[in-house]
C-alpha cells in the first residue's frame, strides 16, 4: 500500500506553490444549452433531452494551443480543464463508456490535445474529473439530492450496483492517469454528505493514481465538499486524500492551517461571472482589478487562485474573459515578481491593501489611494534597504503620496540582513 512520504509531498508541492495562478476550464456538453454546468440537474433533464446536445456536439473552433497561450499570457503557470463533469461525458477517449467526444461529429480526444497544447506552451497540465456521473445507471442517484431524476418517481433505487459504478470510476480515472503522460494536478470534485472518502473507496483510488503519477498534485474533495469554508470546518486533508485544501468562491479569512495551527496548502477556486460552465446570459463579469486584487489577497494569505473561463460550444473562450486575461496579463508582466514564489508576508495587512513576500523582499500592494504618505507598517526603518516601485524600479521618496488607479500599484521594499518581524510599527 502506498506510504505517505513527507519530503516527496513538501518536493512535488514546490512549483504548485511557487506557481499561484492557474486557469480552470469548465467545458462540456453544457456549453451548448449555455445556461451552466448544471443545467441538467438545475432543470432536471432527463437523459433523453439531453442526449441531443451529444448528438450535436462540434466545436469546430476548439484550438486548446489558444487557450494555453491566453493562460499563459494573463501570467498563469497551470491549467485545469474538465476531463468529464457531474453530467458524466468524457471529453477523452474512455473505453469504459460511448459517451464521449470521440463518439460526437467532433471524433476527437480533447484532452490528448489539451495536455499537448498545454505543454508546449511550458505550463503545467491538470485534469478535473467528476465523482458524480448523472449519466451512469449505477451511479447512486437516490443519494445524491442534486441528481437530475430526483423527482422521477420512475427512477427507483431498484438494480442499482453502486460496486459497477466504482469500478467504472476507478477505471476512468486509471485511463486518465495512463494516458495522457504526467500529470500535475488531478481535481476531483466532490464528497457529499456520507458520500466521502471510503465509500469512494478513496484509499484504493489514491494508491492506484499515487503509482501511476506518483508526483501530481491532488485535492482534497475525495474526502468533502468545496463548499463554505474551504472544508476547515470538515477536516483537514489526510495524506490519503488530498494535497490541499479546495476553498470555492471565496477566500478563507486567515489562510489555512490545521488544529494545530500549521498552514496548509490551499487554492481556491474563481469564476469570472456567475457560472463555471458556459452562460449565454451571464455577463456579470467582475472586473479584472477586482481579479487582480483577489489574485494578490489569496498570496498574502499564502495560497493560489484557479481562475475560471467557460468555453462556449464552438470551443472559444469568450470575449468578456479574454478581455479580463488580458487586462490581468498586462499587470502580470510588471509586476509578477510579487506573486511567483511569493507568500504571506508575516505581518498585518495595512488599510490600504495587502503584502506579500518572498525572501528579504517585501511587496507592499496598494489597492487604494493611502490617507497620507505611505505607511509601511510592521518594519522597522533601519531594517529597509531600500524601497522602489516594483513596475519602474524607481525610488520612491519616502514622504510620497500614492495616486489611484484601478489596479494595484505596488511598493516593493528590500530589507537589509537579517530582518527582524514582525516588529514595532513604525512609519517609513
Ligand atoms: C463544484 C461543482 O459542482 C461545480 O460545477 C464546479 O465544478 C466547481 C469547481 O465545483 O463543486
Amino acid at each position: 500500500m502506498y506510504q505517505f512520504d513527507l519530503e516527496r509531498y513538501e518536493k512535488r508541492m514546490e512549483w504548485y506553490q511557487d506557481a499561484r495562478f492557474g486557469m480552470f476550464i469548465h467545458w462540456g456538453l453544457y456549453a451548448i444549452p449555455a445556461r451552466g454546468e448544471w443545467v441538467r440537474s438545475t432543470e432536471e433533464i432527463p437523459k433523453e433531452d439531453y442526449m441531443p446536445y451529444f448528438d450535436e456536439f462540434n466545436p469546430t473552433d476548439y484550438d486548446p494551443h489558444k487557450w494555453a497561450k491566453a493562460a499563459k499570457e494573463a501570467g498563469m503557470k497551470y491549467v485545469v480543464l474538465t476531463a468529464k463533469h457531474h453530467d458524466g461525458f468524457c471529453l477523452f477517449d474512455s473505453k469504459y463508456t460511448e459517451f464521449k467526444s470521440t463518439n460526437t461529429k467532433c471524433g476527437r480526444d480533447l484532452v490528448a490535445e489539451f495536455v499537448e497544447a498545454v505543454r508546449a506552451e511550458g505550463l503545467k497540465v491538470g485534469l478535473y474529473f467528476s465523482l458524480l456521473d448523472w449519466y451512469h445507471p449505477d451511479y447512486p442517484h437516490y443519494r445524491d439530492k442534486n441528481h437530475p431524476m430526483r423527482n422521477n418517481p420512475a427512477y427507483g433505487n431498484e438494480n442499482r450496483n453502486f460496486d459497477n459504478y466504482l469500478q467504472l470510476m476507478h477505471n476512468q480515472v486509471r485511463e486518465i492517469c495512463t494516458n495522457y503522460g504526467k500529470l500535475d494536478v488531478l481535481w476531483f470534485d466532490f464528497s457529499y454528505d456520507d458520500m466521502r472518502g471510503e465509500k469512494w473507496h478513496a484509499t484504493k483510488l489514491m494508491d492506484m493514481v499515487r503509482s501511476l503519477q506518483p508526483d501530481v498534485v491532488i485535492d482534497n474533495r475525495l474526502e468533502v465538499s468545496g463548499e463554505g469554508h474551504g472544508s476547515l470546518a470538515e477536516g483537514n486533508p489526510k495524506p490519503y486524500h488530498g494535497d490541499f485544501v479546495s476553498p470555492e468562491q471565496m477566500i478563507p479569512p486567515n489562510g489555512i492551517c490545521d488544529v494545530n495551527g500549521k498552514d496548509l496548502i490551499w487554492e481556491a477556486c474563481v469564476t469570472m461571472n456567475n457560472n463555471w460552465g458556459y452562460c449565454a446570459n451571464d455577463h456579470y463579469f467582475k472586473p479584472a482589478g477586482m481579479l487582480i486584487k483577489k489574485l494578490v489577497e489569496c498570496v498574502s494569505k499564502g495560497g493560489n487562485m484557479l481562475l475560471n473561463v467557460g468555453p462556449d460550444a464552438r470551443g472559444n473562450i469568450p470575449e468578456e474573459s479574454m478581455a479580463i486575461l488580458k487586462t490581468i496579463g498586462k499587470w502580470m508582466k510588471k509586476n509578477s515578481e510579487s506573486i511567483y514564489g511569493c507568500t504571506k508576508a508575516g505581518i498585518e495587512k495595512p488599510d490600504y491593501g495587502r503584502i506579500t513576500r518572498k525572501g528579504k523582499k517585501l511587496y507592499f500592494h496598494l489597492f487604494e489611494n493611502t490617507i497620507g504618505p505611505i505607511p509601511l507598517m510592521g518594519i522597522r526603518k533601519e531594517e529597509v534597504e531600500k524601497i522602489r516601485w516594483l513596475a519602474t524600479g524607481a525610488e520612491i521618496p519616502v514622504s510620497t503620496s500614492w495616486v489611484h488607479s484601478d489596479y494595484p500599484d505596488i511598493v516593493f521594499a528590500d530589507l537589509g540582513p537579517d530582518p527582524v518581524l514582525p516588529d514595532d510599527v513604525d512609519t517609513v
